[in-house]
């Protein structure tokens, strides 16, 4: 199989760190490319229309795009129960919390990165920052015992969102209204799955 991939993406990193819990980076060949929402890297058109990563070549079946698709696919054919049947619904609604703070970040970093100075909306990209926001709140407040339990992937996709937040926006202050997820953060950070997929 082969990962359309990227060292800094958080959607893409989500699908490394799944691999490397799996023990399985000799069964998956990274292409590295470098795109953007204006600038489309030819093989991550061709692999996904709407030209996002990442994207998962199989050799056996039609390419998967989505971190999300792609994630429970590899949870699935290695058998590693991510998702695991018992408390399904409620792992892929902290993971789409995850997935949705990453998103609103993406969004306001492309704002500073793609978008000429004149025509930047401040309360757009403020209202994206607040969604963020809100989303760790709502774990900080309803997700600890769940973010506390055995291993699933919305444990790993949380822990990339807040990494990628703190990353990309560390001016953004978060710990001080949400402790509990803040000290969560700190210690879950060190596992080696997420130590060895840590943007640099
Ligand atoms: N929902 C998608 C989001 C993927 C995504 O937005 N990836 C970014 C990189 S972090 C991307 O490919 N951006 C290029 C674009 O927007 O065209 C997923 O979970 O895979």
């Amino acid at each position: 199989m082969q990962l359309i991939s990227s060292p800094i993406s958080p959607f893409v990193r989500k699908v490394r760190t799944l691999i490397e819990e799996a023990g399985k980076t000799d069964a998956v060949q990274e292409l590295v490319v470098a795109t953007t929402a204006l600038d489309t890297d030819p093989q991550a058109k061709a692999a996904n229309p709407l030209g996002k990563i990442p994207a998962l070549i199989r050799a056996d079946g039609p390419t998967l795009y989505d971190s999300r698709v792609i994630t429970r696919y590899l949870s699935d054919i290695w058998s590693l129960d991510l998702y695991p049947q018992s408390r399904l619904y409620e792992t892929l609604t902290l993971e789409a919390t995850a997935d949705g703070i990453m998103e609103s970040c993406v969004l306001v970093v492309y704002e500073s990165r793609l978008r000429p100075e004149e025509l930047r909306f401040k309360p757009w990209t403020d209202a994206q920052l607040a969604k963020a926001l809100n989303g760790l709140a709502a774990i900080e407040n309803r997700w600890m015992s769940h973010l506390n339990g055995p291993l699933d992937m919305a444990q790993l996709a949380v822990c990339i969102a807040i990494d990628y937040l703190e990353f990309r926006l560390p001016e953004v202050a978060w710990r001080a209204d949400c402790p509990t997820l803040s000290a969560w953060h700190n210690a879950f950070k060190e596992r080696p799955s997420l130590v060895a997929t840590r943007p640099a």
